[in-house]
Protein backbone atom coordinates (compact mmCIF):
# COMPACT_ATOMS: atom_id res chain seq x y z
CA UNK A 1 0.00 0.00 0.00
CA UNK A 2 1.74 3.37 -0.82
CA UNK A 3 1.93 5.88 1.76
CA UNK A 4 2.38 9.79 1.17
CA UNK A 5 2.82 12.08 3.60
CA UNK A 6 2.18 15.06 1.54
CA UNK A 7 -1.90 13.20 1.39
CA UNK A 8 -2.85 14.75 4.85
CA UNK A 9 -1.70 18.24 6.86
CA UNK A 10 -0.18 16.71 9.72
CA UNK A 11 0.86 12.54 9.77
CA UNK A 12 0.15 10.88 13.35
CA UNK A 13 3.01 8.36 13.72
CA UNK A 14 2.41 5.24 16.77
CA UNK A 15 5.75 3.98 17.70
CA UNK A 16 5.71 0.45 18.18
CA UNK A 17 9.19 -0.55 19.64
CA UNK A 18 9.60 -4.46 19.41
CA UNK A 19 12.36 -4.32 21.61
CA UNK A 20 13.60 -5.75 25.27
CA UNK A 21 14.73 -2.62 26.08
CA UNK A 22 13.46 1.08 24.81
CA UNK A 23 13.04 3.49 27.39
CA UNK A 24 9.33 3.54 27.78
CA UNK A 25 7.46 0.74 26.32
CA UNK A 26 10.58 -2.08 26.09
CA UNK A 27 9.02 -5.36 26.66
CA UNK A 28 5.57 -4.46 26.17
CA UNK A 29 5.88 -6.02 22.57
CA UNK A 30 8.00 -7.99 21.92
CA UNK A 31 5.39 -11.10 20.92
CA UNK A 32 3.49 -10.23 17.81
CA UNK A 33 0.03 -10.58 19.11
CA UNK A 34 0.60 -7.86 21.61
CA UNK A 35 2.17 -5.89 18.69
CA UNK A 36 -0.43 -6.31 16.62
CA UNK A 37 -2.89 -5.74 19.15
CA UNK A 38 -1.38 -2.42 20.61
CA UNK A 39 -0.80 -1.25 16.52
CA UNK A 40 -4.59 -2.01 15.84
CA UNK A 41 -5.42 -0.31 18.92
CA UNK A 42 -3.49 3.39 17.50
CA UNK A 43 -4.69 3.14 14.47
CA UNK A 44 -8.08 3.24 15.58
CA UNK A 45 -7.26 5.89 18.09
CA UNK A 46 -5.91 7.80 14.51
CA UNK A 47 -2.73 6.80 14.11
CA UNK A 48 -2.06 7.35 10.22
CA UNK A 49 1.54 5.12 10.22
CA UNK A 50 3.01 2.41 12.77
CA UNK A 51 6.34 2.92 13.42
CA UNK A 52 8.19 -0.68 14.27
CA UNK A 53 11.39 -0.37 15.71
CA UNK A 54 13.73 -3.33 17.41
CA UNK A 55 16.46 -1.82 18.48
CA UNK A 56 16.27 0.57 21.18
CA UNK A 57 18.40 3.99 20.80
CA UNK A 58 18.60 5.26 23.87
CA UNK A 59 21.51 5.99 25.62
CA UNK A 60 23.45 2.78 26.72
CA UNK A 61 21.21 0.17 24.84
CA UNK A 62 23.00 -2.84 24.31
CA UNK A 63 23.94 -2.96 20.04
CA UNK A 64 21.48 -5.40 18.27
CA UNK A 65 22.97 -7.77 15.36
CA UNK A 66 21.14 -7.47 11.91
CA UNK A 67 19.99 -10.93 12.42
CA UNK A 68 18.45 -10.16 15.80
CA UNK A 69 16.80 -6.77 14.72
CA UNK A 70 15.38 -8.97 11.50
CA UNK A 71 13.84 -11.73 13.86
CA UNK A 72 11.92 -9.09 15.97
CA UNK A 73 10.69 -6.67 13.75
CA UNK A 74 10.16 -8.95 10.59
CA UNK A 75 7.13 -11.11 11.96
CA UNK A 76 5.42 -8.00 13.36
CA UNK A 77 5.99 -6.14 10.34
CA UNK A 78 4.44 -9.17 8.20
CA UNK A 79 1.42 -9.35 10.51
CA UNK A 80 0.71 -5.41 10.24
CA UNK A 81 0.67 -5.60 6.42
CA UNK A 82 -1.84 -8.76 6.51
CA UNK A 83 -3.99 -6.31 8.59
CA UNK A 84 -3.79 -3.74 6.10
CA UNK A 85 -1.82 -1.13 8.56
CA UNK A 86 0.59 1.04 7.02
CA UNK A 87 4.12 0.54 8.32
CA UNK A 88 7.34 2.33 8.79
CA UNK A 89 10.24 0.56 9.69
CA UNK A 90 12.75 2.24 12.14
CA UNK A 91 16.26 1.15 11.57
CA UNK A 92 19.73 2.15 10.60
CA UNK A 93 20.39 -1.03 8.60
CA UNK A 94 19.45 -1.23 5.07
CA UNK A 95 19.83 -4.92 5.10
CA UNK A 96 16.38 -4.32 7.88
CA UNK A 97 15.05 -2.21 5.61
CA UNK A 98 14.82 -3.77 2.26
CA UNK A 99 13.78 -6.98 4.04
CA UNK A 100 10.78 -5.13 5.84
CA UNK A 101 9.65 -3.29 2.20
CA UNK A 102 9.84 -6.49 0.73
CA UNK A 103 7.43 -7.80 3.54
CA UNK A 104 4.51 -4.66 3.69
CA UNK A 105 6.26 -1.97 5.62
CA UNK A 106 5.97 1.63 3.03
CA UNK A 107 8.06 4.01 4.86
CA UNK A 108 12.17 3.91 5.88
CA UNK A 109 12.52 5.88 9.33
CA UNK A 110 16.37 5.89 9.04
CA UNK A 111 17.38 7.31 12.64
CA UNK A 112 21.03 6.59 10.91
CA UNK A 113 20.25 9.82 9.21
CA UNK A 114 21.29 8.46 5.78
CA UNK A 115 24.77 7.84 6.13
CA UNK A 116 24.97 4.22 4.78
CA UNK A 117 25.36 4.80 1.63
CA UNK A 118 23.29 1.56 0.84
CA UNK A 119 20.31 2.96 2.34
CA UNK A 120 19.87 5.32 -0.30
CA UNK A 121 19.71 2.97 -2.83
CA UNK A 122 17.10 0.33 -1.09
CA UNK A 123 14.68 3.30 -0.59
CA UNK A 124 15.07 4.54 -4.13
CA UNK A 125 14.44 1.18 -5.30
CA UNK A 126 11.64 0.53 -3.17
CA UNK A 127 10.26 4.31 -4.58
CA UNK A 128 8.63 4.64 -1.06
CA UNK A 129 9.29 7.74 1.40
CA UNK A 130 12.26 7.70 3.92
CA UNK A 131 12.75 9.71 7.18
CA UNK A 132 16.27 11.11 7.49
CA UNK A 133 16.84 12.18 11.26
CA UNK A 134 19.86 14.10 12.18
CA UNK A 135 22.11 12.62 14.82
CA UNK A 136 25.58 14.75 15.68
CA UNK A 137 27.93 11.17 14.57
CA UNK A 138 26.93 7.77 12.80
CA UNK A 139 27.69 6.26 15.92
CA UNK A 140 25.07 6.03 18.85
CA UNK A 141 27.36 5.78 21.88
CA UNK A 142 29.37 8.70 20.46
CA UNK A 143 25.76 10.82 19.58
CA UNK A 144 24.65 10.28 22.72
CA UNK A 145 27.90 11.77 24.79
CA UNK A 146 26.56 15.06 23.47
CA UNK A 147 30.03 16.56 21.83
CA UNK A 148 28.36 19.99 21.85
CA UNK A 149 26.73 22.63 18.70
CA UNK A 150 28.20 26.06 17.84
CA UNK A 151 24.96 26.37 16.50
CA UNK A 152 22.85 23.85 16.64
CA UNK A 153 19.91 24.86 14.35
CA UNK A 154 22.23 25.86 11.37
CA UNK A 155 24.42 22.51 12.39
CA UNK A 156 21.35 20.36 12.40
CA UNK A 157 19.88 22.38 9.62
CA UNK A 158 22.88 21.32 6.82
CA UNK A 159 23.08 17.92 7.75
CA UNK A 160 19.42 17.33 6.75
CA UNK A 161 19.42 19.61 3.52
CA UNK A 162 23.10 17.90 2.52
CA UNK A 163 21.46 14.14 3.44
CA UNK A 164 18.56 15.80 1.09
CA UNK A 165 20.30 15.84 -1.60
CA UNK A 166 22.24 12.42 -1.11
CA UNK A 167 18.38 11.35 -1.36
CA UNK A 168 17.83 13.18 -3.99
CA UNK A 169 20.94 12.37 -6.08
CA UNK A 170 19.94 8.56 -5.41
CA UNK A 171 16.64 8.87 -6.85
CA UNK A 172 14.41 8.76 -3.25
CA UNK A 173 11.16 10.05 -4.34
CA UNK A 174 10.25 11.46 -0.79
CA UNK A 175 11.91 13.15 1.95
CA UNK A 176 10.61 13.49 5.04
CA UNK A 177 13.00 15.42 7.70
CA UNK A 178 13.20 15.21 11.51
CA UNK A 179 15.58 17.03 13.56
CA UNK A 180 16.02 13.95 16.44
CA UNK A 181 15.24 15.94 19.05
CA UNK A 182 16.94 13.75 22.30
CA UNK A 183 19.68 12.58 19.93
CA UNK A 184 22.87 13.92 21.06
CA UNK A 185 21.20 17.33 22.26
CA UNK A 186 21.24 19.33 25.87
CA UNK A 187 17.73 20.15 26.96
CA UNK A 188 18.46 23.81 25.58
CA UNK A 189 19.72 22.44 22.30
CA UNK A 190 16.37 20.39 22.01
CA UNK A 191 14.29 24.25 22.70
CA UNK A 192 16.09 25.67 20.64
CA UNK A 193 15.92 23.50 17.63
CA UNK A 194 11.57 23.26 18.55
CA UNK A 195 12.16 27.28 18.99
CA UNK A 196 13.59 27.16 15.56
CA UNK A 197 11.91 24.81 13.39
CA UNK A 198 10.91 27.59 10.86
CA UNK A 199 14.78 27.41 9.58
CA UNK A 200 13.75 23.46 9.36
CA UNK A 201 10.45 23.80 8.26
CA UNK A 202 11.79 26.06 5.48
CA UNK A 203 14.49 23.85 3.46
CA UNK A 204 11.08 22.50 1.90
CA UNK A 205 10.81 18.94 2.64
CA UNK A 206 7.83 17.51 5.36
CA UNK A 207 9.18 17.52 9.17
CA UNK A 208 8.47 15.08 11.35
CA UNK A 209 9.06 15.89 14.81
CA UNK A 210 9.43 13.08 17.63
CA UNK A 211 9.57 14.13 21.61
CA UNK A 212 7.35 11.67 22.79
CA UNK A 213 7.99 11.30 26.49
CA UNK A 214 11.86 11.38 26.21
CA UNK A 215 14.31 12.62 28.58
CA UNK A 216 14.06 16.66 27.78
CA UNK A 217 10.37 16.77 28.08
CA UNK A 218 10.67 15.40 31.69
CA UNK A 219 13.23 17.54 32.44
CA UNK A 220 10.55 21.04 31.56
CA UNK A 221 7.56 19.03 32.41
CA UNK A 222 8.76 18.09 35.67
CA UNK A 223 8.30 14.04 35.19
CA UNK A 224 10.43 11.51 36.35
CA UNK A 225 9.34 8.62 34.42
CA UNK A 226 8.83 7.99 31.13
CA UNK A 227 4.98 6.97 30.96
CA UNK A 228 4.14 10.15 33.06
CA UNK A 229 5.55 12.13 30.29
CA UNK A 230 2.74 12.55 27.58
CA UNK A 231 0.64 15.97 28.58
CA UNK A 232 4.27 17.61 27.94
CA UNK A 233 4.71 15.54 25.08
CA UNK A 234 1.70 16.48 23.47
CA UNK A 235 2.37 20.60 24.32
CA UNK A 236 6.18 20.01 22.48
CA UNK A 237 4.39 19.12 19.73
CA UNK A 238 1.88 21.21 18.97
CA UNK A 239 4.38 24.27 19.55
CA UNK A 240 5.90 22.33 16.65
CA UNK A 241 3.03 21.90 14.45
CA UNK A 242 2.49 25.35 14.91
CA UNK A 243 5.63 25.82 14.12
CA UNK A 244 5.67 24.16 10.99
CA UNK A 245 5.73 20.40 11.99
CA UNK A 246 4.00 18.18 9.42
CA UNK A 247 4.12 14.61 11.23
CA UNK A 248 4.65 13.78 15.53
CA UNK A 249 5.70 10.86 16.71
CA UNK A 250 4.14 9.78 19.37
CA UNK A 251 3.45 6.58 22.18
CA UNK A 252 0.07 8.16 23.35
CA UNK A 253 -2.03 8.66 20.11
CA UNK A 254 -5.54 9.16 21.80
CA UNK A 255 -3.74 11.89 23.57
CA UNK A 256 -2.68 13.83 21.10
CA UNK A 257 -5.54 13.63 18.91
CA UNK A 258 -8.01 14.86 21.58
CA UNK A 259 -5.29 17.72 22.12
CA UNK A 260 -4.90 17.77 18.16
CA UNK A 261 -9.25 18.76 17.97
CA UNK A 262 -9.16 21.52 20.83
CA UNK A 263 -6.47 22.89 19.15
CA UNK A 264 -7.53 22.68 15.92
CA UNK A 265 -11.40 23.93 17.36
CA UNK A 266 -9.39 26.97 19.31
CA UNK A 267 -7.74 27.80 16.14
CA UNK A 268 -10.20 28.60 13.72
CA UNK A 269 -11.93 31.25 16.32
CA UNK A 270 -8.56 32.95 16.29
N1 LIG B 1 13.26 8.74 18.38
C1 LIG B 1 13.46 7.47 18.76
C2 LIG B 1 13.44 6.43 17.82
N2 LIG B 1 13.21 6.68 16.52
N3 LIG B 1 12.75 8.22 14.78
C3 LIG B 1 12.56 9.48 14.37
N4 LIG B 1 12.34 9.74 13.08
N5 LIG B 1 12.57 10.53 15.25
C4 LIG B 1 12.81 10.35 16.58
O1 LIG B 1 12.85 11.36 17.33
C5 LIG B 1 13.03 9.02 17.05
C6 LIG B 1 13.00 7.95 16.11
C7 LIG B 1 13.70 7.16 20.20
O2 LIG B 1 12.50 6.96 20.90
P1 LIG B 1 11.80 5.54 21.17
O3 LIG B 1 11.58 4.76 19.93
O4 LIG B 1 10.55 5.82 21.92
O5 LIG B 1 12.78 4.76 22.14
P2 LIG B 1 13.92 3.68 21.89
O6 LIG B 1 14.90 4.24 20.91
O7 LIG B 1 14.53 3.45 23.27
O8 LIG B 1 13.28 2.43 21.34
Amino acid sequence: MPFSFHDRALTIVGILNVTPDSFSDGGRFVHVDDAVAHAVHMRDAGAHLIDVGGESTRPGAAAVPVDEELDRVLPVVRALAVEGLAVSIDTRRPAVAEACLAHGACVVNDVGGLRDPDMASVVAQAQVPVVIMHTPAPDLDVTHRNVGYQDVVAEVAAFLRQQTDVAVAAGVSEVVIDPGLGFGKSVEDNLTLIGHLDVIAALGSPVLVGASRKRFVGAIGGAAEAHDRDPASIVVHLRSIAAGARAVRVHDVAGHVQALAAWSALNTHA
